[in-house]
């Protein structure tokens, strides 16, 4: 099923032409209620009415998490705060957090860009959405939310956390659609299991997982203990939230962009060059709608690549492969490039190993070193130690076959590792500390 049959599957041409003229306009706006973009404009040399086609947007300056910063709190808005209706927040690691504003206007592009992604993911108006992720100043719960009135559906605002109860309401709610973090979602499973809850009593068809990196392997281990089709959705709070790519049930390969209201490219994460369809890269976005904070040629630090070969939904807009990782997540150890969902994939590959694990990244004699944390299985915790040596040798020698990278691999106690509600802390990097 497709939510906006109209755009969701323009011809190409067509697509390509809404996208130009909504571009021109973007850039004419900003160009002139932003002082910040006017600046930048004028420094390489480009007015608005330059740009005359979509390869032009290559000539526009990038934006980057430091400008978002060096603009705290709302220098980039290109309305007055007055037409302001909602404002959100994403916490970095490090220093203030990205504060993005939305009109009115915005806010139902949303919700309607939400409602397409559930129903690419399997929802419907009968459907009840239990919505697991945090409401607050993150975008996933009230995004969610929003789409979910907006497809008619019923929403569970149960947000994060208060684990044992959110199961008594999948008991007694019957919600049909499953909306939170990949890691909470085994969480979740986690937690069922432990009050005799089996969630093929649950009524669940499908989840929208999202907000962090995930693996294949993760996706097999979540459809299989939840019982439900886990379906992949991204965003980002700057360039909205929830609902700028999702997967489609009929294909799970590779996510919808909706183009219509954003742009991607994929660029060369250093030299910041365009890389052609198909080529692995960061992930750029141009908003070509929003009202209170248009972005322009914004550097998400997502990996990614994009394919625009026909799929079989109908769907025509172009997709991006799942986020490996992001570019200032990745792992260096010893001039080895790693991303935690590679070394999760390893993990859960074997079968032998429970899905919760966090990566410990320390520096010994000016060396790096990469210990990862891993959660046995319960019924090994009586083993002998030398059975759980000889795991973790096997799994080091797997990581280090598959990754070309040599870590140390310890075992840890069942549920000794903090579960996370939102977002999972799985690297642990004690070199920056
Ligand atoms: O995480 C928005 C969101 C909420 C997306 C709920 C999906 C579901 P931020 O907190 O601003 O916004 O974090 C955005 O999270 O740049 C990616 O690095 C990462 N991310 C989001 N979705 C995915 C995904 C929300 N499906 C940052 N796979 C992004 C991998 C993802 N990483």
């Amino acid at each position: 099923m497709i939510y906006n049959e109209e755009f969701e599957t323009l011809p190409r041409e067509a697509l390509e032409a809404i996208q130009l003229r909504r571009l021109r306009a973007t850039v004419a706006r900003v160009y002139h209620a932003v002082p910040f973009y006017r600046r930048r404009f004028d420094e390489v040399g480009v007015k608005p009415d330059d740009i005359g086609s979509l390869a032009d947007l290559a000539r526009l300056p990038f934006t980057t998490k430091a400008d978002l910063r060096d603009n705290y709190p709302y220098g980039l808005f290109a309305v007055p705060l007055d037409n302001v209706t909602r404002i959100h927040a994403s916490s970095g690691t490090t220093g203030k957090p990205t504060v993005v504003g939305y009109t009115g206007r915005d806010v139902q592009t949303w919700a309607e860009l939400m409602a397409r992604s559930l129903t690419a993911a399997g929802a419907r108006k009968e459907d009840i959405v239990h919505n697991a992720y945090g409401y607050g100043l993150f975008t996933g719960g009230l995004g969610v939310h929003y789409g979910a009135e907006k497809l008619g559906a019923s929403v569970i605002p149960v947000s994060g956390g208060n684990t044992r109860r959110q199961i008594l309401i999948m008991k007694d709610f019957g919600p049909t659609i499953l909306t939170c973090t990949p890691s909470y979602a085994l969480h979740l499973a986690e937690a069922a299991e432990e009050m005799g809850v089996s969630f093929r009593e649950l009524r669940f068809k499908s989840g929208l997982f999202g907000a962090e990196p995930w693996s294949e392997r993760m996706r097999a281990e979540i459809e299989e203990r939840l019982h439900l089709k886990a379906m992949d959705i991204y965003g980002l709070s700057e360039i909205m939230g929830p609902g700028v790519a999702v997967e489609c049930l009929e294909a799970q390969r590779g996510l919808h962009v909706f183009e219509d209201h954003f742009i991607p490219e994929i660029v060369h994460p250093e030299t910041g060059q365009p890389l052609p369809y198909g080529t692995p890269g960061e992930l750029v976005f141009t908003t070509i709608t929003k009202e209170a904070f248009p972005l322009i040629r914004y550097r998400t630090r997502d990996l990614s690549s994009l394919h625009p070969e026909p799929c079989r939904c109908g769907r025509t807009l172009v997709r991006m492969s799942r986020v490996q990782g992001r570019s200032d997540d990745m792992l260096i150890i010893r001039g080895v490039n790693v991303f935690p969902s590679q070394i999760e994939s390893v993990i859960l590959e074997t079968r032998r190993f429970t899905p919760h694990y966090q990566l410990v990244v320390e520096r010994v004699d000016n060396l790096d070193r990469l210990t990862v944390l891993v959660e046995m299985q319960p019924e090994l915790f009586s083993d002998a130690i030398k059975n759980l040596q000889a795991l973790e040798r096997e799994l080091e020698g797997a990581i280090r076959e598959t990754l070309g990278v040599t870590v140390r691999v310890r075992l840890v106690e069942p549920k000794t590792l903090q579960r996370s509600e939102g977002k999972a802390a799985r690297v642990i990097d004690k070199r920056r500390l």
